[in-house]
């Protein structure tokens, strides 16, 4: 029998992202289907960074600073920049997104030939971590799909600002030894990989699950002199006890998807510099949160819960306590919440 005749396939390799959100939704509706090339166009945008990515230290110009600074007076990788313009490009004639915000943009970015039409709005944060981008270090990029409450004809703000309970999908793309893709609708976390010979995501595990538990605490200790005293007290707690392991990465999105998988908590608290946390709500903390809950974890600033915060801003700052139930619950009694 010849070779080919020997391969075998499974189910599994035909589960790309786009079916498996049908398989989610459980209807081939047309919001379903809208739903499901939303995030088909999410994938579309990874793909093309990934392949941006893995080929930055060959591309003239690709790597370091623009020499500008964004609204959140960070300094500006060129592939911020890069990233940006390409979920932008992936929504426009898409008929799908009527207004895209970024941590990129002071203000939303409007698509009005796709709003008669086009019932969501896309939060993003298109390159987490960019730092780590010139030093070959792990990327991502985090996601929310909220519904466009109003038939506007701006690119107002209003419909942004609200909890973290009105996505209708979030999650992240990872950019690391491979490239995957996390996601939720509400209806669990779907974990896939990149297969860089087919151009497809493949689901690689269905309804992730974090452990109650794990050794892993992640969080900036450069910053301990800025912290206030209760979370100075939880790190050394931590210091005095076995079992546990520092991780962090400078990106979230790898630190996140490393608890995701291995149980362990997640810590951006206040600082003298960040007295509301570094962290952005919108496009950051409340996309992870929705997915970190959904797989059985917690997200809390510390005193609420994430996905309860109504922000008054669209690049509004929230701390973030965010992972396994009882890590998360032990740092709360440190806090006296
Ligand atoms: P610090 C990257 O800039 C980021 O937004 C997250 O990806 C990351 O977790 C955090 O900031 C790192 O911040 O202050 O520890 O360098």
């Amino acid at each position: 029998m010849d070779d080919f005749s020997k391969a075998t396939t499974t189910a599994r390799e035909f589960i790309t992202l786009s079916r498996h959100v049908l398989n989610q939704e459980g209807t081939f509706s047309a919001d379903a289907y809208d739903l499901s090339a939303l995030l088909g166009r999410i994938a579309l945008a990874g793909k093309m960074i990934s392949r941006h990515l893995s080929r930055a230290g060959l591309i003239a110009g690709a790597l370091g600073v623009t020499g500008e600074v964004n609204v959140q007076g960070e300094t500006v990788q060129k592939m911020d920049q890069f990233a940006n313009q390409v979920f932008i490009r992936a929504f426009e004639q898409s008929g799908l997104v009527c207004r895209l915000a970024s941590e990129e943009m002071e203000e939303p970015y409007y698509i009005p030939e796709n709003c008669p039409i086009g019932r969501y709005m896309l939060l993003f944060d298109p390159i987490d971590g960019s730092s780590n981008i010139d030093v070959n270090l792990a990327v991502g990029s985090i996601f929310a799909v909220r519904q466009q409450s109003t038939a506007t004809e701006h690119a107002g703000t209003a419909d942004f600002l609200r909890s973290g309970h009105e996505q209708v999908a979030a999650g992240y793309l990872l950019y690391g030894s491979s490239t995957m893709l996390v996601y939720t609708l509400g209806k669990g976390v779907h974990a896939f990989t990149l297969d860089p010979s087919l151009g497809e995501f493949i689901l690689s595990q269905e309804s992730v699950m974090i452990p109650p538990h794990g050794s892993t605490y992640s969080i900036n200790e450069g910053n301990f002199w800025q912290w206030e005293e209760p979370m100075r007290q939880y790190v050394r707690h931590i210091h005095s006890q076995p079992g546990y392991s520092s991780r962090y990465s400078g990106a979230l999105v790898a630190d996140i998807h490393r608890i995701l998988f291995q149980g362990g908590v997640f810590l951006y608290p206040g600082t003298m510099k960040h007295p509301d946390g570094k962290l952005r709500l919108l496009y950051e903390s409340a996309p992870l949160a929705m997915l970190i809950t959904q797989a059985g974890g917690r997200a809390t600033t510390g005193t609420q819960e994430i996905l309860d915060v109504v922000p008054e801003a669209l690049h509004a700052r929230t701390p973030l306590i965010i992972g396994s139930s009882e890590d998360v619950a032990l740092v709360e009694s440190f806090l006296g919440s």
